[in-house]
């Protein structure tokens, strides 16, 4: 698997590039434990002491001013209105528009349900286009509304919707293109727009990651028909559980908030078939709040990126995905590729090297939706998505936000560092464990 060659020195590594401390970080640094790896002993995996006391995350939630928070829902309980689009919520909404500069912001329980609102209000029948390297809520919401996701590759640069593969994918039966920003980093949105257009089909976005991000210098909130953004506790900004439908079209807004509502238009009497996906007031106020931090999270989360950056430069076989600079993002996830030919470690087998270290870093999206049980037996998509089965078994997810320091971050690339420094001699060592272990 592996072209680089091991070296036999200890890798006591000395950090290149200093990164500057920024925003505050809500972890202490633990002293306590040895902060290099100097020998395979010292490794998790070989019985050494973990490189940290506390588990490191990778969706450990931003939390805004927590005493603010609090004071809204003591006023939440005080004039006893909890739900149904109460004052926190109409100011949630108020603030997205501002923020995305859209029409209208609906406020819903949480981003599957939004999606599946959206299925509905624009009419979708049949199959619809979207990428499989996603969370699983994508499909699952169109699934869910008795439409057949048809999985389509992902550009390797973006991980998002490759257009000359959609384009292919277009059937009589297909009604929409769902298109993923994943990560924040925007899709292809003009030439999806250009496609969905020469072929009558409607074109909406799973903005999930991407509040605060833009695509050519207009926020992301304002493309296709509508837009589904999530606030769930481990998003950039979060309402414990939520999500927000911006679109800036009149009518198909006032239909999203009355499916949101079982039916309710202005009126006493339900004018749909609607469902209950409203959110509520505790929500509402911690999405508020913590909106109001969004520049803080932003300036920790970019400090993050760029100290990862610094940091795995220079280890072979390691791609940090680039987010241009000339767009807003929200930098909330560090994404980084295990390039199997040349790292000399599997992006599994570091993962569970990292894991033994206490720094829990996530295989997003492993193994693909199309293979997931509910889609694998209809689609047998593997074969046409090489590029999503290549980054489902590449993409490793780091450790960041406000409880992650500069300090966390420079530990993590030592181990990783070490780790591809000493691959061939760590995979000898645990096969050899491994079957010590299977004899016994
Ligand atoms: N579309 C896309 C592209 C999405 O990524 C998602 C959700 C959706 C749609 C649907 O949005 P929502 O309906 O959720 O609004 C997590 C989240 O549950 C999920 O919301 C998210 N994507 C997905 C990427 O990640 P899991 O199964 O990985 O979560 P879990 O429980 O393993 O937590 C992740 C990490 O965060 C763990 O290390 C623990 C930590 N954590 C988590 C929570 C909830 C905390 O430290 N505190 C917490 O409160 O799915």
């Amino acid at each position: 698997m592996s072209n680089s060659p091991e070296t036999a020195a200890p890798a006591n590594v000395a950090l290149s590039s200093p990164v500057t401390a920024g925003p505050r970080c809500e972890r202490p640094v633990d002293h306590q434990f040895p902060s290099t790896k100097s020998t395979l002993d010292d490794l998790a995996i070989f019985g050494g002491p973990p490189a940290f006391a506390e588990r490191l995350h990778v969706g450990r939630p931003n939390i805004g001013d927590a005493e603010r928070f609090i004071d809204r829902v003591r006023d939440v309980f005080d004039r006893r209105w909890l739900s149904n689009h109460g004052t926190y919520l109409a100011q949630l909404e108020e603030r997205v528009v501002t923020l995305v500069g859209c029409r209208h912001a609906i406020g819903v329980a949480n981003a599957t349900l939004g999606l599946q609102i959206a299925c509905r209000a624009l009419d979708l029948t049949g199959e619809v286009i979207v990428p499989s390297f996603t969370f699983a809520a994508t499909a699952h919401s169109l699934a869910w509304e008795g439409l057949q996701p048809v999985f389509c590759d992902v550009a390797p640069a973006t991980h998002n919707l490759d257009p000359a593969h959609v384009v292919k994918l277009i059937s009589p039966r297909t009604s929409a293109i769902l298109g993923v920003h994943l990560w924040g980093l925007p899709c292809a949105i003009d030439e999806l727009a250009g496609i969905a257009s020469d072929h009558n089909l409607k074109l909406f976005f799973d903005a999930a990651h991407a509040l605060g991000c833009s695509y050519r210098g207009q926020p992301i909130g304002n493309f296709g028909a509508l837009e589904v953004f999530s606030l769930h506790a481990t998003k950039f900004v979060n309402a414990f559980e939520g999500g927000i439908i911006c679109t800036n079209d009149d009518a198909l807004a006032r239909r999203v908030r009355m499916l949101a509502n079982f039916g309710y238009g202005e009126g006493e009497i339900p004018e749909i078939v609607g469902t209950n996906a409203k959110m509520h007031e505790a929500s509402a106020a911690m999405g508020l709040t913590n909106l109001e931090s969004l520049g803080e999270f932003v300036a920790v989360n970019r400090r993050n990126y760029h100290a990862y950056r610094a940091q795995l430069a220079s280890v072979d076989g390691v791609r940090v995905i680039d987010y241009p600079e000339r767009e807003d993002h929200n930098y909330q996830y560090v994404v980084v590729e295990i390039d199997g030919a040349r790292a000399t470690l599997t992006r599994d087998e570091l993962l569970e090297l990292l894991t033994a270290e206490k720094v829990l870093a996530r295989r997003y999206f492993f193994p693909g939706v199309h293979r997931l049980a509910p889609y694998r037996a209809t689609d047998g998509a593997a074969a046409r998505l090489p590029v999503t089965e290549r980054l489902c078994e590449s993409v490793l997810l780091l450790p960041t936000g406000t409880t992650v320091s500069v300090a966390d971050i420079q530990r993590v690339a030592e181990l990783i560092r070490f780790a591809l420094l000493h691959g061939a001699s760590i995979r000898a060592r645990r096969a050899s464990e491994m079957g010590a272990a299977a004899t016994i």
